[in-house]
């Protein structure tokens, strides 16, 4: 019952996928989805890219949207962010459910049912495909959301959060910044960020 890496059945492929698990956040039992420490992981990159796991477990990683949708699949999950700013003021954004489509539904975000004291910049999302730099899926015409503020999410036109979007530390200077709009806009690049989901 640590917090640390684990190896679980992935229902993708019958193999064991190696996860970071919270056991100590609001009860535990989270397993880590995406986290942002200290710019050390590069996160502007490719659909391709995307759709697997990158990074470094133990720091900043992506978990990749082919997993979570073979996971988030088999059951009803929730889904929690938490958000640090470089005050050390520490806040979060839960969603009671949290859904990753198919590939073919270009990994659609679906989350409903807010709670928390960031205010809630996802549900914006709600309904949306993945966007990347290579990969136009967002609803703005004539130009690439992902391209545009150096991320990739589930942009509509364009975005209410870009948590995968640069880490600048603190700076307040660019929409390009990974950032939560109801906690500090979209020009603050947020100090710490991690996405997890569980049962
Ligand atoms: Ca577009």
């Amino acid at each position: 019952n640590e917090s640390g890496i684990y190896n679980i059945f992935n229902p993708r492929n019958q193999q064991l996928l190696e996860v970071y698990c919270d056991q100590t956040t609001d009860n535990g039992g989270w397993m880590v989805i995406q986290r942002r420490t200290d710019g050390s992981e590069n996160f502007f990159r490719t659909w391709a890219e995307y759709q697997e796991k990158f990074g470094n477990l133990s720091n900043e990683f992506w978990l990749g949207l082919e997993n979570l949708h073979a996971l988030t699949r088999t059951g009803s999950y929730e889904l929690r962010i938490e958000l640090e700013d470089c005050a050390n003021i520490r806040k979060f954004a839960k969603f009671s459910f949290f859904f990753i489509g198919s590939v073919e539904e270009q990994y659609t975000l679906t989350v409903s049912g807010y709670s928390g004291n960031a205010g809630d910049s996802l549900s914006y999302h709600n309904g949306r495909p993945f966007t990347t730099k290579d990969m136009d899926n967002d609803s703005r015409s004539g130009s690439n959301c992902a391209v545009l503020n150096h991320g990739a999410w589930w942009y509509e036109n364009c975005y209410h959060s870009n948590l995968n979007g640069e880490y600048l530390n603190c700076q307040t200077t660019t929409s390009q910044a990974a950032n939560w709009r109801t906690f500090h806009g979209h020009q603050y690049s947020l100090k710490f960020i991690e996405m997890k989901f569980r049962p």
